[in-house]
C-alpha cells in the first residue's frame, strides 16, 4: 500500500563554537585571535521525479543537517555545515505538525523550501569580542502529505468501467476486471495528443453508498482530488451498486462533497458506461437532462460516445491553461 502521509522531525545543524584564543606576543601582550564558528547547515526539501517514496523517508524519522565547524585560533573560521537536501515526490505538501499550518506545496520539479534553518556560528574573540557558542539549529516537527497531481480524476461506482476507460485512453497498464473493487489504489495514465499535449488521468478506487461506513475501500483516497481540474463521475447501466444510474451519480457526488465541500467547485461531468448492454436508456437520459448536469452516455467496449467525452475533457483542460 502506498504510504502518503508521514511525520518527521527535522533539525538544522548546530552552529560551530566561536573560538577563544590568543596570540602571545613577544612583548607579552595577548592579542585575541579566535575565529567565528561556521553556521549549521539547513534542511531543505526539494521536489523531484527521482524522489523515493515516503516509505523510505519514514525509516529515518529524524533528519538533521551537518553542524558548522568550530572556529579556531589564528583567525581560522569554522566552515559552514552542509545543507541536507531531502528529495520528496512532486505533489508533496509540508505542514507544521503542531497546528497543521501549511509550510509549502512542492508542485514542480526542483521546487524547494528551507524547512529548518541551521544555527548561526558563534563569535570568536577576535577584535576583543566575547567568544560565544554556536546556536542550535531550528527544530521542527513536520507532516508530509502526498497528493497525486493529475488533471482528470475518474471517480465511480465499483465495476463501472474506470480502469477500462483509463486503459483505452492512455494505455495505462490496467485492465478491466470482472469483479468490483479490483483497483485498490490510485492509478495514473497519460493521454498524449497533438504531438506535444498531455492530459494526466487518475483512476481512484471505487466508492459507493457503503464507503462512508468504511465498507469497500473507504474514502481516504478522495483527498487526492484537492488539485483536480475535472472530476468524471462514473456509473454503468447495470446499476449493481445503486438503485438507478441517477441515484448512483447522486451518491458519488454526495460522498465526494461530504468528504470536502471545497470539491464542489471542481468542474465535473457524469458518465454512464456500458450502453452496449442493450438496456433502454431513455429514462436515464431524461433524468440526466432534467438534472442539468453535463453527461455522456458511452460504451468503453464499443467506443461509442468515448470520442465526444474525450473532446469535452480536452476542451476543459485546455481552458484551464494546461496540456
Ligand atoms: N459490456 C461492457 N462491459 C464493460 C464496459 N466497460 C467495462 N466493462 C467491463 O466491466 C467490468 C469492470 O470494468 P473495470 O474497468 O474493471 O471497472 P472499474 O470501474 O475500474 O472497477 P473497480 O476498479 O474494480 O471497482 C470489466 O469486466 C469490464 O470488461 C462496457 O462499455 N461495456
Ligand atoms: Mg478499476
Amino acid at each position: 500500500m502506498l504510504i502518503d502521509k508521514i511525520h518527521l522531525t527535522v533539525q538544522g545543524g548546530r552552529g560551530g563554537k566561536g573560538c577563544e584564543s590568543y596570540n602571545h606576543r613577544k612583548d607579552h601582550k595577548r592579542v585575541p585571535n579566535g575565529a567565528d564558528g561556521g553556521g549549521g547547515g539547513s534542511v531543505i526539501f526539494r521536489a523531484s521525479h527521482n524522489a523515493p517514496g515516503f516509505d523510505r523517508l519514514k525509516l529515518k524519522q529524524h533528519l538533521e543537517a551537518d553542524s558548522g565547524e568550530h572556529g579556531s585560533s589564528d583567525n581560522k573560521r569554522g566552515s559552514q555545515g552542509k545543507d541536507l537536501i531531502v528529495l520528496v515526490p512532486i505533489g508533496t505538501s509540508i505542514y507544521r505538525r503542531e497546528n497543521h499550518l501549511a509550510i509549502r506545496d512542492l508542485q514542480r520539479e526542483g521546487e524547494e523550501v528551507i524547512v529548518a534553518r541551521g544555527g548561526r556560528g558563534g563569535s570568536g574573540n577576535i577584535g576583543d569580542k566575547t567568544a560565544t557558542p554556536g546556536e542550535e539549529g531550528e527544530r521542527i516537527e513536520v507532516e508530509l502529505e502526498f497528493r497525486i497531481l493529475a488533471d482528470v480524476f475518474l471517480v465511480g461506482l465499483p465495476g463501472s468501467g474506470k480502469s477500462s476507460l483509463l486503459h483505452r485512453l492512455t494505455r495505462a497498464p490496467v485492465e478491466g476486471k470482472d469483479y468490483p473493487f479490483a483497483t485498490r489504489s490510485p492509478v495514473i495514465g497519460v493521454y498524449s495528443y497533438d504531438d506535444y499535449k498531455q492530459i494526466n488521468f487518475c483512476e481512484l478506487p471505487s466508492i459507493f453508498e457503503g464507503s462512508t461506513d468504511g465498507r469497500g475501500l473507504g474514502t481516504d483516497f478522495l483527498r487526492h482530488l484537492a488539485r483536480a481540474k475535472l472530476i468524471i463521475f462514473m456509473v454503468d447501466t447495470t446499476a449493481k451498486f445503486s438503485a438507478t444510474e441517477i441515484e448512483g451519480l447522486n451518491a458519488l457526488r454526495r460522498i465526494v462533497y461530504e468528504h470536502d465541500p471545497v470539491f464542489r467547485q471542481i468542474p465535473n461531468a457524469a458518465v454512464v458506461n456500458k450502453i452496449d448492454l442493450g438496456k433502454d436508456i431513455g429514462k436515464v437520459q431524461e433524468d440526466l437532462q432534467g438534472s442539468g448536469q453535463i453527461y455522456f452516455l458511452i460504451s468503453v467496449k464499443t467506443g461509442e460516445g468515448v470520442e465526444s467525452l474525450l473532446k469535452f475533457i480536452q476542451e476543459r483542460i485546455e481552458e484551464k491553461g494546461h496540456a
